[in-house]
């Protein structure tokens, strides 16, 4: 934190005046915007501080969490950190913990990181044990999180714990829904009831999208036209046979007005029928 500016890390770095006074804010629920996030362990009190300096090495974790508890297994806290939009590229997370002399031994830490929400399994970890800030100082501990995400789009490389199904490729993230497509169409069921797959790579006979309306008729998709005067819908736009002008008036080969029809016996014609 800014308040700790001599520029070295590890325990018993502090400056105590200006921790004290920054301490007594916090307990107070004042000034938690200098840092990302604020673990207090002790609701009732709070006299002094671990700042975690927690910075990510090769990726920008879309959020963090912070836990600690005694060596006893006493005094267990945790809180979650949504990464902030406005956080630049690579900025480490600051996340002070409030403490208070409740928590005398050791403290035992870990600071999970995550590709993208914190409600997934965590990309990288780290668990620690530090001594117990002395009381008005505000110690601060440095945690470095490796993980890779090379093209930069968010999603971490499958080999360091993320879900990237293609981590040279930013247009290319995480695992994506597949369809069945059993007419081979292109388009996949758009069957509420239809079996879909979350992968990288679709299986066989499955496509990337829900469009095709009718799954067992290879003429019948979003990618036809209304090619068939035949009372089906063609293109799946809602609209059956739209594109033949279905009864509208017409003038019958023998004379007369009549209206247009599908002719039975070709299904890509009209007919005039009165
Ligand atoms: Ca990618
Ligand atoms: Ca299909
Ligand atoms: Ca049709
Ligand atoms: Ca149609």
């Amino acid at each position: 934190m800014m308040a700790v500016a001599s520029g070295c890390l590890g325990i018993g770095c502090t400056v105590p005046e200006t921790d004290q006074f920054t301490l007594e804010r916090l307990c107070e629920g004042q000034g938690s915007q200098a840092f990302e996030g604020v673990l207090r362990a002790d609701p009732s009190t709070c006299d002094r501080g671990l700042e975690l300096i927690v910075q990510p090495m090769g990726f920008n974790p879309g959020c963090i969490r912070a836990a600690l508890w005694a060596k006893d297994g006493t005094g267990a806290a945790s809180t979650v950190v949504p990464r902030n939009p406005n956080m630049s590229h690579g900025a480490a997370f600051h996340v002070v913990a409030l403490l208070s002399d409740a928590l005398r031994d050791e403290l035992r830490l870990e600071v999970d990181a995550f590709e993208q929400t914190c409600d997934a399994a965590p990309v990288t970890s780290h668990a620690f044990t530090v001594g117990h800030p002395e009381k008005g100082q505000i110690a601060q501990s440095l945690i470095e999180l490796p993980a890779l995400d090379a093209d930069g789009d968010g999603f971490i490389s499958k080999g360091t714990g993320g879900t990237d199904c293609n981590d040279s490729d930013w247009s290319i993230k995480d695992k994506i829904l597949w369809y069945p497509d059993m007419d081979g169409d292109g388009y996949g069921s758009n069957s509420n009831t239809a079996p879909v797959v979350r992968a990288c790579s679709g299986p066989s006979q499955y496509a990337n999208n829900n469009r095709d309306c009718n799954d067992n008729d290879s003429l019948i998709s979003p990618g036809q036209a209304e090619l068939r005067c035949d009372g089906r819908d063609d293109n799946c736009d809602n609209r059956v046979d739209e594109a033949f002008n279905i009864g509208a008036t017409c003038v019958l080969p023998k004379g007369g007005r009549g209206v247009i029809t599908c002719d039975p016996a070709n299904p890509s014609r009209i007919t005039c029928t009165g």
